[in-house]
């Protein structure tokens, strides 16, 4: 059952298109169906799932980088970088090869073993990607694992990036696709799926995963959960973003999500996705720590770690380390 509290439509945009549900074993009934079992049914099978997988139970740490800040033309509801929203998010330029530097490098200092850098982009020009691969080469010689975000690819640019030393791309479906054009109405999910087709093609690792709150169903999380999954490949990273409202946005009085809900989207983003990374993205200071722990219980092995996500506050590192201490969970150690 859902809570009717969190079933609030929000209806920003144009209503969705029918679309196929996803073949392959894990249809959105299929997953609705694991994510309505009682409660501790659910986190024990997701559990089990991931004490077979990660035996060793580490936490991934991912630091971000906000590399190009706000003005964004896209119309992402829940977005503070977007231009045509008032949040008070200034826009600006590309940040300077040794600042980011700097931050990769205090990143690995504190624990990190990736570095995410994301740019307030639509789609990247080309003399964008050159710049940014410069950023990828300095950070990927520090000994880090490198991923981006830069909104949509085309194929070469994707090559180019993967050329430059980039590990991982990060590109969200967000939502299960009708819902996402109740939030977005500059883009086609379509846009987001060839883009993901780019970064593949490029011989990249995929991190994909969506946000939860955003006044959709259960239902809906499960049809975003088995679009993820239906990925083939599955991606190798799954955030998973708790949305974080913010003032100024047209999804900043959208009535908050039964934490639980979000437990019960990692437990399924577990079982479907069996070997992924699923990390507890936005929305973990708002989670506090027992939820928290829930999630890593239900199978979440990475978070971002550092005292800012891109514009929004995150845990402060200290906390965080001190959270995973206090849990007896292990850091991901970086390889070789
Ligand atoms: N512009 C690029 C794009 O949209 O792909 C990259 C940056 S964008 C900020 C990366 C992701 O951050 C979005 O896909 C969304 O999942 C997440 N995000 C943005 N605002 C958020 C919020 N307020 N709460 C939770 N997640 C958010
Ligand atoms: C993702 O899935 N979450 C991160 C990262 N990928 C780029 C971004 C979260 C943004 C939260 C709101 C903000 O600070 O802008
Ligand atoms: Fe732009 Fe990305 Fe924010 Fe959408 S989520 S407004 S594409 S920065």
């Amino acid at each position: 059952m859902n809570h009717p509290v969190l079933e609030a439509p929000v209806q920003l945009h144009r209503p969705a298109a029918p679309r196929p549900t996803p073949s392959g074993p894990w249809t959105r009934a299929a997953v609705l169906a694991l994510m309505e079992q009682p409660f501790m049914d659910l986190l024990q099978q997701a559990h089990a799932v991931h004490r077979q997988q990660f035996p060793q139970g580490d936490i991934e740490l991912a630091s971000l980088l906000s590399v190009k800040t706000g003005g964004c033309p896209e119309d992402c509801g829940y977005c503070p970088q977007s231009a045509q929203h008032d949040t008070g998010v200034e826009a600006g330029k590309l940040m300077a090869p040794e600042a980011v530097l700097e931050a990769a490098r205090a990143a690995k200092a504190a624990g990190a073993t990736r570095f995410c850098m994301g740019a307030a982009w639509r789609s990247p020009h080309d003399r964008d990607i050159e710049k940014v691969a410069a950023l990828v080469r300095g950070v990927h010689d520090l000994g880090l694992q490198t991923c981006a975000t830069l909104g949509m690819l085309s194929a070469p640019q994707a090559t180019a990036l993967a050329e430059a030393g980039l590990d991982y791309y990060n590109h969200n479906l967000d939502s299960a696709p009708d819902f996402y054009p109740e939030i977005i109405g500059t883009r086609q999910y379509q846009d987001r799926l060839d883009t993901l087709g780019h970064v593949r093609a490029a011989g990249l690792r995929v991190c994909c995963g969506g946000i939860v709150g955003m006044g959709e169903t259960r239902e809906q999380r499960a049809g975003l959960i088995a679009e993820l999954a239906a990925l083939n490949p599955p991606p190798e990273s799954v955030p998973v973003n708790d949305l974080v409202r913010v003032p100024g946005t047209p999804l900043a009085d959208v009535p908050e999500l039964d934490p639980f809900e979000v437990v019960r989207v990692i437990a399924a983003a577990r079982i479907t996705m069996p070997a992924s990374r699923v990390r507890l993205s936005a929305g973990r200071r708002e989670l506090g720590d027992g939820i928290q722990a829930l999630c890593f219980m239900a199978g979440a092995n990475s978070i971002f770690y550092g005292d800012k996500l891109l514009v929004t506050g995150n845990p402060d590192a200290a906390a965080d380390r001190a959270l995973l201490q206090r849990l007896d969970l292990p850091i991901t150690e970086i390889q070789g």
